[in-house]
């Protein structure tokens, strides 16, 4: 049954029922363009040459991801959820990126929704452009607290030696794309685990960024840094998925049971590593992420789960968890950078007792 009033925003966790959602769009998504090092630091190597300023993605892409985001508002709405969506926004002619990939950009932690100080200059503008309109709409929630992101006055800092190559060893591990010199964090880099949030640092979040997501989270909330082994790293919802209260998926490729034990949220939960390595995919392009995707679900519930249609292997893996995949096309999307779980934001999920 479709529903029309919204419950309070509140969310606090990956897995309880959702009941409010907010499902990106694709439309005039442009490649991002970034220092070369940025690009080189988090995206495949064969696609380095499509991201230059103004370059869109191809049409066929972003029509076919748009109808796959549209057919996923529906079976979303169809099952009582609400469902908001983000403006049209022409983002060659603002030099941005998407309003594919909200998870990127905005949390709800508790009753309050944390806008990410993004680190990629093409997405300074992102939400202003695309989810105002939600934002202020979800504002009349005289419950809920928008925590908007700083504006940069002035150079952003966050590059050292913009345009000069980087990369290389430095004390034996790779340095970050970015420096320390203002907070930045993409909000895809933490998961909600009842009052914790586990995150980690990344080629887009710093320590500063961390700080900063400390002091934004309502009083009584933690945020813990899970130590990741993924010179690459840009989000961490390839990287594990609590698939319900106590079971939790993780890339052995990138962390390890002996990491995850140190939170101790997760002490007495049951931890799975994903057991087979993802088949990669040609057609159409993953211009920006890995084959890791498969993990980047949505989770309706406890018991029910969005996965890529294509993704068999992995939504016949998690059946016995007692999980049923609800199988869905999402692969155009996944060449504009993400899955189920980058493509949304969850604002409402029945968390008591999380
Ligand atoms: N946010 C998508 C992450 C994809 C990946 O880690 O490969």
């Amino acid at each position: 049954m479709p529903s029309t009033s919204l419950p309070t925003i509140q969310a606090d966790d990956e897995w309880s029922q959702l009941r409010a959602v907010i499902v990106g769009r694709a439309a005039n998504s442009c490649f991002p363009s970034e220092p070369l090092h940025m690009i080189q630091a988090t995206m495949p190597e064969q696609y380095h040459g499509h991201f230059q300023p103004n370059s869109h993605f191809p049409k066929y892409v972003l029509q076919k991801a748009d109808a796959e985001l549209d057919q996923l508002a529906n079976v979303l709405q169809q099952d009582g959820i609400k469902v908001y969506r983000p403006d049209d926004v022409d983002w060659y002619a603002v030099g941005g990126y998407t309003a594919a990939m909200p998870r990127d950009g905005l949390i709800t932690v508790g009753n309050t929704i944390i806008e990410a100080p993004f680190s990629w200059r093409s997405r300074k503008r992102e939400i202003d452009l695309a989810y105002s309109g939600i934002l202020t709409e979800l504002a009349s929630d005289g419950h809920l607290t928008i925590v908007r992101a700083p504006k940069i006055v002035g150079t952003d800092t966050i590059y050292d030696d913009v345009g000069k190559p980087q990369g290389g060893l430095v004390d034996g591990k790779y340095p970050w794309a970015v420096n320390n010199s203002r907070p930045a964090f993409d909000a895809a880099d933490f998961m909600r685990f009842g009052k914790v949030l586990i995150g980690q640092y990344s080629n887009v979040t710093n320590a500063k960024g961390v700080e900063y997501l400390r002091a934004c989270v309502p009083d009584g909330y933690t945020v813990e840094m899970l130590e990741v082994d993924d010179p690459h790293a840009m989000h961490i919802d390839a990287t594990i998925l609590p698939l319900k209260r106590g079971l939790l998926v993780y890339n052995p490729l990138r962390t390890s049971e002996t990491a995850l034990r140190r939170h101790s949220v997760l002490h007495d939960w049951e931890l799975h590593p994903y057991p087979f390595v993802p088949k990669k995919r040609d057609s159409p392009p993953l211009f920006m992420t890995s084959e890791w995707l498969c993990m980047n679900v949505l989770s309706i519930s406890e018991t029910k789960v969005v996965v890529e249609e294509k993704d068999v292997e992995f939504a016949e893996w998690i059946r016995q968890f007692g999980i049923e995949p609800i199988l869905l096309p999402l692969q155009h999307v996944h060449s504009i950078g993400g899955s189920f779980h980058c493509a949304t934001v969850d604002l409402v999920r029945d968390c008591g007792g999380s």
